[in-house]
C-alpha cells in the first residue's frame, strides 16, 4: 500500500503554517489616515483589534470620536488641533469620528474594528441617535456610505 499526498495538499499545508506563523508575528498592523483638504483619506478604515491608526497631515485638523457612535465602554478620543497622532484600537466595534472645526463640512470618518456582531443593527442604532442629537447630522452621509461600502465588501 502506498500513501500519496497530492502536491497541492502539501502546498496548502505549508501555506497554512506560514500564514499562522505570520499572523502570530504580525500581531498588529499600522494603518494611515491622511487629512486632505477637509477630508480624511481613506474615509473608512477596516482594522483588526490591536491595530494602530496613524493620523497624518493633521495641520488645522483633529480627531474627535462621537460618543453616541462608539461602542459601549469606548474611551473617547479628542486630539489636539494640528497634531499628528496614533491610536491603538483594542476592542471590536464601529467608531465614528470627526474633525471638530470642519464637522460642518462633514470632515469625518469611520473605523470598523474586527467583525462586530450585527453591524447593520449598529449602523441603524447610530442613525437613530441623529434624532436626539442634531449636532451629529453630518454623520448621516458617512453612515450611509459606510453601509454601501460594507455591502460591497460582503461585510453586511
Ligand atoms: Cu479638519
Amino acid at each position: 500500500m502506498t500513501i500519496t499526498f497530492s502536491k497541492s495538499r502539501i502546498i496548502s499545508a505549508i501555506l497554512f503554517a506560514a500564514l499562522s506563523l505570520s499572523a502570530n508575528i504580525a500581531m498588529s498592523t499600522e494603518h494611515t489616515v491622511t487629512a486632505v483638504a477637509v477630508k480624511f483619506k481613506p474615509m473608512f478604515v477596516y482594522i483588526e483589534p490591536g491595530d494602530t491608526i496613524n493620523f497624518e497631515s493633521m495641520g488645522g485638523h483633529n480627531v474627535e470620536t462621537i460618543d453616541l457612535m462608539s461602542p459601549e465602554g469606548f474611551e473617547k478620543i479628542n486630539s489636539e488641533l494640528g497634531e499628528n497622532i496614533s491610536f491603538v484600537f483594542e476592542s471590536e466595534g464601529i467608531i465614528v469620528f470627526k474633525c471638530t472645526p470642519h464637522w460642518g463640512a462633514r470632515m469625518g470618518g469611520i473605523i470598523v474594528v474586527g467583525q462586530p456582531e450585527d453591524p447593520s443593527a449598529i449602523l441603524d442604532g447610530y442613525m437613530a441617535t441623529l434624532e436626539s442629537d442634531r449636532s451629529n447630522l453630518p454623520a448621516k452621509g458617512l453612515l450611509k456610505k459606510l453601509r454601501k461600502d460594507m455591502e460591497k465588501k460582503g461585510l453586511l
